[in-house]
């Protein structure tokens, strides 16, 4: 059996995080295991508002080492982090068990927001977890910040951040979500391996249901790489994925709205 690690956080509402990580490598026919970074919730009686309650480190380590030491993994994903010490464990972890296959998702900000939560915490993500990283899965804000630009607003900058982020020391660059540029008639995200650029094209889905969508593509990127796909192929067949996944896009209330991972294994792929 194929296994993953997702090191995150678990979203109580399930669209997003590591929730949308293990559904998403069900859906890839790999093991999936979790190391929780943080617990997010949501307040319905104030406008959906995020808590965010982070595990101390002893907690964390402990599931590192069940993981890592305890079982082994063939890829590795992050997502939110949080706290110092959950960046520095990730590193440490992927560092000592010599974890090629690593994705990193720098989740900065859940959607809507466009502003850093932590901008010292981005900073400590970008130098000691890029350059760990086989692949890594900025959205343009992200991607903005990671590269030390304003965020992209065409597809020649979306270019110079992945250049920049690819000099800070990841492997490839997928900058997602060219569909937010002006004038977009689809959903162009960009992957540069440090030699070429390739646009990755989907049809842009008209539905604001879209919570978790990143994490959800991350988690396919890792699970296509420990099924042997190189960086590009385990791109393609993600944003294959996403795209499908927000197809079936649904309201859980009036706030949010995640998509549907299980339309893939129902074979409307
Ligand atoms: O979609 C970003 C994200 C990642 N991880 C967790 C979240 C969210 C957004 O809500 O809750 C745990």
């Amino acid at each position: 059996m194929i296994k993953v690690a997702t090191i995150a956080g678990s979203d109580a509402s399930g669209g997003a995080g590591l929730e949308a990580d293990l559904k998403t490598f069900e859906e890839y026919g790999v093991y999936g295991m979790t190391a929780v970074t943080l617990i997010a919730t949501m307040d319905p009686d104030n406008e959906w508002a995020h808590g965010v309650y982070p595990l101390d480190e002893a907690t964390l380590r402990a599931q590192m080492q069940t993981i890592f030491k305890g079982v082994g993994v063939d890829a590795v994903k992050s997502g939110m982090l949080g706290t110092e010490y959950a960046v520095d464990l990730t590193a440490e972890y992927v560092r000592e068990y010599k974890v090629d296959r690593y994705v990193l998702d720098p989740v900065m900000v859940c959607k809507g927001a466009n502003e850093a939560l932590n901008p010292g915490l981005n900073e400590r993500v970008a130098s000691k977890l890029l350059p760990l990283s086989l692949v890594v899965t900025p959205n343009l804000f992200e991607a903005g910040q990671l590269a030390g630009v304003d965020t992209p607003s065409s597809i020649d900058e979306m270019k110079e951040a992945a250049r920049r982020i690819h000099g800070r020391g990841a492997r490839n660059v997928f900058i997602k979500g060219g569909s937010k540029l002006v004038g977009a008639s689809s959903a162009t995200d960009l992957f540069f391996d440090g030699t070429d650029f390739n646009l990755v094209d989907g049809a842009l889905i008209d539905t604001k249901w879209t919570h978790g969508a990143g994490c959800t593509t991350a988690a396919a990127i890792t699970a296509g790489l420990a099924l042997g796909l190189d960086p590009y192929e385990a791109v393609s067949r993600a944003k294959k994925f996403i795209t499908l996944s927000l197809r079936g896009g649904f309201a859980l209330n009036r706030w949010v709205g995640p998509g549907n991972p299980s339309l893939w294994r129902k074979g409307f792929n």
